[in-house]
């Protein structure tokens, strides 16, 4: 077993992944373990200089539109779930959800996250073959011509198809863990090969994907490896972790809530591993106050930006630090200018997308080679 408290060994396992070469699942685990304060800063440090060489001081914002709260699904964690009685449920019209993509477009934000439960209200419309949001996706495009992700849980390839011909850029949808076990505990009655085949057919089709895992909501060290792994295999172009928080009328309710340590750790080691990807800072865990923290462990996209006034949640503080202007850019261009970092500009990420199509398109020629061979 190897001494994580050997900074010999620490430094040179930074050095490692910083020279682009694959961490081992000890190393892994031996940065993931990291309790003490100087040597945790080694890593933050590390993965604030990978950040800025690929990105510079930039940072970028995303702007969080969460349209319907209703869903059929069940998981143990989220407030959402459909046998929770005391979930917030709306469905909010297409002239509020356009109107609010406007106003975040003139904030500054860099994208647009429309983001709904699994509602059946917004499925395939059979008899007049219209797919709502592909409409929604399509309105938005066009008027703030902003790139839009899309997060509608587990959708087929048909759909995926419809949405990205819409003018939608993303797929976002969470693993949560690539523990199967934990999987089923969290999302009972859901197909785990369903949920990540999804992600490879958005890819396929020229969708840039989002995956993400919980942290703190029953994972081992040695699932955090294992994700690390899947999120390599799934060549994800954003990777993100979030903190369990309980919320009442589920399950998991009465579970203690896990600190962040381990999400920053896990940030960090994501930068390592992922140098040019992107890397949410949440404002749905901590609101402002736990921004800075997560663009210190390497993170330099800013999420889950709401406008107050007009009713929105958020999934996971649904209704924390909005009212109040704190998921505002303006608030948190506050906490860029105290680390030093700046905004992006809308060319900037544009131009990240455009290399990164590029790149995909280049893996993808490989693969087909390899194929053929
Ligand atoms: N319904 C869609 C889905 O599940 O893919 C989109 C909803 S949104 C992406 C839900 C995400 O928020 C989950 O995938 C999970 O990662 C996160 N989340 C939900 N409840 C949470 C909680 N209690 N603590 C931390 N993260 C949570
Ligand atoms: C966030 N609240 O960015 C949002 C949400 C879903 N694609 C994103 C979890 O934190
Ligand atoms: Fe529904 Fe998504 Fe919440 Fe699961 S995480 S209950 S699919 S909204």
């Amino acid at each position: 077993m190897l001494n994580d408290a050997d900074p010999g060994r620490i430094e040179d396992a930074i050095r490692k992944a910083r020279s682009g070469q694959r961490l081992s699942p000890e190393e892994i685990r031996m940065l993931l373990s990291l309790k003490d304060e100087g040597q945790r800063e080694m890593l933050f440090q590390s993965a604030r200089s990978v950040r800025s060489a690929y990105f510079g001081t930039k940072i970028f914002f995303y702007g969080f539109i969460y349209f319907s709260t209703y869903c059929k699904n069940d998981c143990t964690f989220c407030l959402f779930r459909t046998s929770n009685p005391l979930a917030p449920r709306y469905r909010k019209s297409a002239n509020l959800i356009l109107e609010t993509a406007k106003l975040i477009a003139d904030s500054g934000a860099h994208l647009i996250d429309l983001t709904m439960g699994e509602d059946p209200a917004y499925g395939m419309q059979t008899e007049t073959q219209s797919y709502p949001i592909a409409e929604i996706v399509r309105q938005i495009k066009t008027e703030t011509g902003l790139p839009v992700m899309v997060s509608p849980g587990v959708i087929p390839g048909d759909r995926l198809r419809l949405l990205m011909d819409a003018g939608a850029d993303w797929y976002a949808c969470y693993q949560e863990t690539h523990n199967r076990k934990l999987f089923h505990k969290l999302r009972p009655g859901q197909s785990y090969d369903e949920r990540l085949s999804a992600k490879f057919e958005a890819h396929r089709l020229g969708l840039l994907i989002e995956e993400g895992i919980l942290s703190g909501a029953g994972e081992t060290e040695e699932d955090l490896v294992h994700s690390i792994s899947t999120m390599q295999l799934l060549d994800a172009d954003q990777v993100r972790t979030m903190t369990f928080m309980p919320q009442r009328g589920t399950p998991m309710e009465t579970l203690r809530p896990d600190t962040s340590d381990r999400e920053l750790l896990f940030i960090a080691l994501m930068r390592l591993t992922f140098p040019d990807r992107l890397i949410p800072a949440s404002l749905d865990l901590r609101g402002l106050d736990g921004i800075e923290e997560r663009l210190h462990a390497g993170a330099n996209v800013v999420t889950s930006v709401i406008p107050p006034g007009k009713g929105w949640v958020g999934v996971v503080r649904n209704d924390f630090d909005i009212e109040n202007s704190n998921r505002t850019t303006q608030r948190v261009q506050r906490i860029l200018d105290i680390c030093g970092l700046q905004a992006g500009s809308r060319q900037d990420y544009l131009h990240w997308m455009e290399n990164r199509r590029i790149a995909l398109g280049k893996s993808r020629q490989g693969e087909r080679r390899c194929a053929t061979l």
